[in-house]
């Protein structure tokens, strides 16, 4: 029998815990196994809300979307080796795209892995991970997991947010140390993601250069949006007058129709600024890296990163404003005075006139979709965006090819931080795991609208969807293929390109709703009954299998070589 005078005792699971909840870490997504699955047991006996899913790269995706809509760093929970690697794609992808989440991952045993004796699960993964992540750390003893959980946190968001890996072997998850000693080994990370401050003499000499433009535009990208900077962002934007286009995850950062968005005169907005503002929105391949012809080749950029060597990166940054964005912006707003910056009429005029031409030729092409058969994009796209009108709190994930092209361009955002999507690597896989996040960190109901492509991916996380009954709805934009479903095989096996399947009744195997829609009154019909029942559903809605171009809108980034078509 045990002596009252005994010593306390706790171990490195509960340490984790114990420093995740001091941390205020609400929910892990993860899948379990040797060596975590106590870890997942506890933290749910714990009052965190524990995840689990089919697949790591969909735990990590939801990782860093509850990163991005919460400032705070998401965690994943995966096991050695293979779970490690599958996390690893949404570690990477959170990297690029600067959202804060950290990957916690058990290893097997230092001593037998170093030597390469041939461990259950064997790999050096500190060594693997580190070149895909902001940071990668490893606690080496329970007393250190207070310390290397405070560690990842804080390098997670602080700075450029990104992912951190954070390695903790069996060996040490399973040490028993004294509780005092281990109580007091564990901390709550002050101030995560402190202010930086602009210098004065950056932000005068940003309004000078924009005071002087004659054609000033302003690009707002997900940093912005991120930086949950939304007053300072329109003030300046609205009173500077000047012109802005959205990148995707800024859509809603200010609503979609606003006056000054030229967002459907963005080629003749970037041909021709001369002054740019860039606001959390980098100059890469998404913006043509900034190069001519597609940019105006004298135009001078000012750009507002929190990293300083973001600046440069491509184009020469004639007035670079490093700090974080909210603190810059509050800077802009108040150091100019009024009247300083006014965007000439004639170039907003000239705008508004392009604009209004491309939207009048865009509505012939939206008018014909409506009443196609067999459906088209367009058709389901223009229900879908209808009904989502009605809801505009409901969050939007969106991944394919046309189906993210087209949706961006179809359906407007009028809240901020509401639609999350393929971002900076253009990366298949993130629907599930993103709509799933959306709906446990927000309580809200979440539109996936998905290509059949992109949806298969992380198709089998609409099980988790249904098994804790999220009210996460799937449109899958199904026209049986890659791109499109009409490719002609020369062979006898179906063509690279070619898909067939029935998601509908994929998502009613899992107890959740399956309809089928193939018009759009249909999509329109389901989208409101599965809004108003709040549950587990999916639309597949079969679309013209010749809808849809090669890649998208990015089909010149295929190699030309002999075969490119022409
Ligand atoms: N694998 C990953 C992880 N990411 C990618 N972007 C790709 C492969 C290449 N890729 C780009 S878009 C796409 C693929 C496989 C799918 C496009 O088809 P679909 O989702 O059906 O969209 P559609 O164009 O038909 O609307």
């Amino acid at each position: 029998a045990r002596g009252g005078d005994e010593p306390a005792l706790t171990d490195g699971i509960h340490l984790v815990v114990d420093a995740l909840k001091l941390n205020r870490v609400e929910t892990i997504y993860g899948v379990v196994g040797i060596p975590i699955t106590d870890l997942a047991r506890l933290a749910q006996a714990s009052g965190i809300r524990y995840i689990g899913f089919r697949h790591e790269s969909d735990a990590a995706h939801a990782a860093a979307a509850a990163g991005f809509l919460t400032q705070r760093a998401g965690i994943c929970l995966t096991v050695s080796a293979p779970g490690f690697l599958n996390g690893l794609v949404g570690l990477a992808n959170a990297t690029t795209n600067c959202f804060p989440m950290v990957q916690i991952s058990g290893s097997s045993e230092r001593h037998i892995v170093d030597l390469q004796r041939g461990d259950y699960e064997e790999m050096d993964q500190l060594s693997v991970a580190r070149q895909l992540c902001k940071a990668a750390y490893r606690v080496s003893r329970a007393e250190d997991i207070g310390r290397g959980i405070a560690r990842a946190i804080r390098t997670a968001v602080s700075g450029r947010p990104g992912g951190v890996y954070l390695d903790i072997p069996a060996a040490v998850l399973g040490e028993v140390i004294d509780k005092d000693k281990g109580a007091k080994s564990l901390w709550e990370v002050v101030d995560p993601a402190p202010k930086q401050i602009p210098d004065a003499a950056a932000v005068d000499r940003a309004i000078e250069l924009l005071a002087g433009a004659q054609r000033p535009l302003i690009v707002l990208g997900k940093g912005a949006a991120y930086a949950r900077a939304d007053d300072a962002v329109r003030q300046f934007v609205e009173s500077s007058g000047i012109p802005y286009v959205p990148m995707s995850m800024a859509k809603g950062l200010l609503p979609d129709d606003h006056p000054q968005s030229v967002a459907t005169a963005r080629s003749l907005a970037l041909k021709q600024a001369d002054v740019v503002l860039l606001v959390g929105a980098r100059l890469n391949w998404l913006l043509g890296h900034g190069d001519a012809p597609q940019w105006n080749p004298d135009a001078k950029f000012i750009q507002v990163d929190i990293a300083a060597n973001e600046m440069d990166s491509n184009q020469p940054i004639a007035a670079p404003l490093v700090g974080d964005i909210g603190s810059v912006m509050d800077a802009l707003v108040e150091r100019t005075k009024p009247g300083q910056i006014a965007a000439p009429s004639g170039w907003r005029d000239a705008l508004a006139e392009k604009s209004a031409a491309n939207v009048a030729k865009m509505a012939k092409r939206l008018e014909a979709a409506k009443t196609a058969e067999p459906m088209k994009f367009l058709g389901a796209l223009q229900a879908i965006r209808d009904v989502y009108a009605e809801h505009p709190d409901v969050y939007l994930v969106n991944e394919g090819a046309n189906a993210l092209d087209l949706t961006r361009n179809t359906i407007p955002m009028s809240v901020p931080r509401h639609r999350l999507d393929s971002g900076t690597w253009g990366v298949m896989g993130i629907g599930m795991g993103y709509a799933i996040a959306a709906a446990v960190e927000t309580g809200q109901p979440v539109i996936a609208i998905e290509g059949d492509s992109a949806f298969g991916f992380s198709a089998m996380e609409a099980e988790v969807i249904a098994r804790y009954d999220l009210p996460v709805i799937t449109l899958v934009l199904n026209n049986s293929g890659v791109y499109r479903g009409d490719e002609a095989s020369p062979s006898g096996d179906p063509a690279p390109t070619y898909l067939s399947a029935r998601h509908d009744v994929l998502m009613q195997a899992f107890g959740g709703t399956g309809y089928q829609a193939t018009t759009p009154d249909q999509v329109s019909e389901m989208l409101r009954k599965a809004l108003a029942e709040g549950k587990p559903a999916l639309i597949d809605c079969i679309i013209d299998p010749a809808d849809g171009s090669e890649s998208g809108n990015i089909g010149h980034l295929n190699p030309k070589g002999l075969t490119g078509k022409k």
